[in-house]
């Protein structure tokens, strides 16, 4: 997994791997079971049974059956439940927007910030190379919303170390918000749609700055407009 870059990138990750815990967890029952029934309960050498002995209309192994299972999915779907809810919120201010759009085939973010703007823009014949993909400047340590539209298809906004991507549909006002954590560098982002023949060259960054550094970025492009 990549290393998370947002407080909700550490709450997908716990989920992630509490839902592989409780799958090994049910696997190793259910295969210890499947092995001890192949090694103890198999057709004797000499037996002149056609069957083993039947157990159905069984009540409380039926209850068991049905009990257990319900008991395991009402788990997963509370935790599941719980943490999307914590995801999909949209209820606190923002300190930085960025309306995020995608085309055929790069990005632009607009990024506003204490009621100054910096615009960047994608050219998808510079895509070629990661390193000439759009920059995206985010401070650290705040909370961000992202309002994503498309003027043409189908696109998926997805930075790997959010753990987290959405997808980009014109006429559909999707948005989410992320907290960042105190971190710095530069992490990759790419559409994760496939939207047309330069699809794979939809590539950009994200780059975590302090909240000074930050400041600079935006009075800078600001002033360049
Ligand atoms: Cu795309």
């Amino acid at each position: 997994m990549p290393e998370g870059i947002t407080e909700q990138s550490e709450v997908v990750q716990s989920l992630w791997n509490g839902s592989w815990i409780a799958a090994l967890a049910t696997g190793v029952v259910v295969w210890g079971l499947i092995l001890w029934s192949v090694a103890f309960h198999r057709k004797r050498k000499n037996s002149t049974e056609e069957l083993p002995p039947q157990v159905r209309y069984n009540l409380p192994i039926e209850m068991l059956y049905t009990i257990v299972p319900l008991i395991m999915v009402s788990v997963l779907f509370f935790f599941t439940a719980r943490d999307q809810n914590y995801l999909t919120d949209m209820s606190a201010k923002p300190d930085v927007t960025v309306k995020v759009e995608a085309f055929q085939w790069s990005w632009r973010f607009t990024t506003e910030a204490a009621g100054k703007t910096a615009e960047v823009v994608g050219v998808p014949a510079d895509n070629y190379k990661a390193q000439e993909a759009p920059e995206l400047v985010l401070p650290a340590g705040k909370r961000v919303q992202f309002n994503l539209s498309s003027p043409d298809v189908i696109h998926s906004f997805w930075v790997p170390a959010f753990k987290f991507k959405l997808d980009v549909i014109p006429g559909v006002d999707n948005r989410f918000q992320v907290v960042t954590l105190d971190k710095t560098g530069t992490f990759a982002g790419r559409c994760a749609e496939l939207c047309g023949v330069d699809h794979s060259r939809m590539l950009f960054r994200v780059k975590l700055v302090t909240q000074a550094e930050f400041d600079q970025y935006i009075a800078s492009q600001a002033g360049a407009q």
